[in-house]
């Protein structure tokens, strides 16, 4: 049940900020409900301003691996502020945030960090079109990379013609460029390269996706990815702004073995504050101003205070790699459990799961991609998520997003969601 105060804030906020929220997914649209509102974290616990506490597997959309107001981390926030919290210069943090990001992820020799994933995305899309100078980019169904126009595009009638806009204030030039395949095609991919294979600047995919719902990738689709981008003289962008740093401390690349030429990194990398990064090998990065001709700029980009965040959160988990199978093992129990109730009260369902990523779809046939994700049963996963929340479990309001497993979800936590999984499966 959401608190009076969370309704009272709900309905001023919608006077004076669009849906009453800073992004779109947090007004609870799609689960037809008044958002909570949340007045503070700490650890896997999310407290909203009603005092109703709740279980985090949202982790505010991926950057809370290690759980919210992590001492380690808060300490090194406090300590940046009392220095000053931007200069619009450089400092040794973001060289020490480059450095461990270098370190981690042998594909990037050279990074620049901004303040967003999206700006980070539209950033690597300039850069591999002014390094090929081409101007075609391919990206798939189901895969978001942020909010910049040119990806703002949906496939045209058919996977060869060019992009439609996929919102309104997109001008038709601006997507012509941008061409769509299903995710996990290779025979799509093939027929789009056969057809435009020299004029692709770059192809840019989420390795693990998250926007879908949690979608893995078919390592020969990668693969191929990987071979055609080569053969055509195209570029390979991974956009790992969730999975770089969750999927493994190198990222999505690092687990799959697949090396991409340009590396979109987000949300973790800032350990709770607006950082976001591209990088690559050094003769594609030299492309960037002020060494080339390829601008971008940003006047809060690597501000002490952000880089002093995630310097934190990657040194703890480089400095703890067993990080990674504890909260894997904390993701599997959860997948089992939703298993165990599907089974009990004869629920279709589908569990998708690499590491501590988890995507739980009401349908009975695997979910390979966009077009699979959106048969699921959109009305039980609203159901699942009410009685989720009842419960006390803080979940995506959105049958398209991921569930996240932090390193604060003790068993405890699994014990308690589990409960709460059976309840609301006893419920559909
Ligand atoms: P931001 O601009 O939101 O920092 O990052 C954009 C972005 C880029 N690439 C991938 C793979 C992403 O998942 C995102 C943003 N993720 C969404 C959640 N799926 C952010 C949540 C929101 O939009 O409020």
């Amino acid at each position: 049940m959401i608190g009076a105060r969370s309704e009272e804030l709900f309905k001023k906020s919608v006077e004076i900020i669009p849906g009453g929220v800073n992004s779109p997914v947090r007004a609870y649209k799609s689960v037809g409900m008044t958002p909570p509102f949340i007045k503070s974290a700490k650890g896997s616990k999310i407290i909203d301003v009603d005092g109703n506490e709740y279980i985090d597997y949202v982790g505010s959309w991926g950057p809370m691996i290690l759980g919210h107001a992590h001492p380690e981390v808060v300490e090194e926030i406090k300590k940046a502020c009392e220095d000053g919290t931007t200069f619009g210069a450089p400092t040794e943090k973001e060289l020490k945030l480059a450095e461990i990001i270098c370190g981690a992820v042998p594909s990037v020799e050279m990074v620049r960090m901004v303040s967003s994933g999206t700006e980070a995305v539209m950033s690597a899309i300039r850069l591999a079109r002014g390094f090929t100078r081409r101007d075609k980019i391919l990206k798939f169904e189901g895969c978001y990379h942020g909010h910049s126009d040119g990806l703002l595009a949906k496939a045209g009638s058919g996977a060869l013609t060019t992009g439609v806009p996929d919102s309104a204030g997109v001008p038709a030039d601006y997507v012509k460029n941008t061409i769509t395949a299903a995710y996990n095609s290779c025979d799509e991919l093939e027929e789009v390269f056969k057809h435009y294979g020299r004029d692709i600047a770059a192809v840019i995919v989420e390795p693990v996706a998250g926007n879908m719902g949690l979608v893995l990738p078919k390592v020969e689709f990668l693969e191929s990815i990987r071979k055609l981008t080569i053969e055509h003289g195209a570029l390979m962008i991974f956009d790992e702004v969730i999975s770089g740093f969750r999927v493994s401390f190198s990222g999505a690349q690092g687990y799959y073995g697949i090396t991409p030429d340009i590396t979109v990194f987000g949300k973790i990398i800032g350990g709770g504050m607006p950082v976001g990064a591209y990088g690559g090998r050094k003769e594609i990065m030299d492309m960037i101003s002020p060494n080339g001709p390829v601008y971008q700029a940003g006047t809060l980009s690597g501000n002490p205070v952000a880089m002093a965040a995630g310097i934190k959160t990657l040194e703890i988990l480089r400095d703890n790699p067993e990080i990674y199978e504890d909260i894997g093992k904390r993701a599997q129990e959860l997948e089992m459990a939703f298993m165990k109730a599907a089974q009990k009260y004869g629920i279709a369902l589908k569990v998708n799961r690499l590491g501590s990523l988890l995507g739980v779809f009401f349908t009975d046939a695997d979910v390979v991609d966009l077009k699979s994700a959106v048969k699921s049963d959109l009305e039980r996963f609203k159901r699942y998520f009410k009685y989720m929340l009842e419960k006390g479990i803080y979940i995506a309001p959105s049958q398209f997003e991921a569930v996240f497993m932090s390193f604060a979800h003790d068993e405890a936590d699994i014990d308690k969601t589990s409960k709460a999984v059976d309840y609301a499966f006893s419920k559909l």
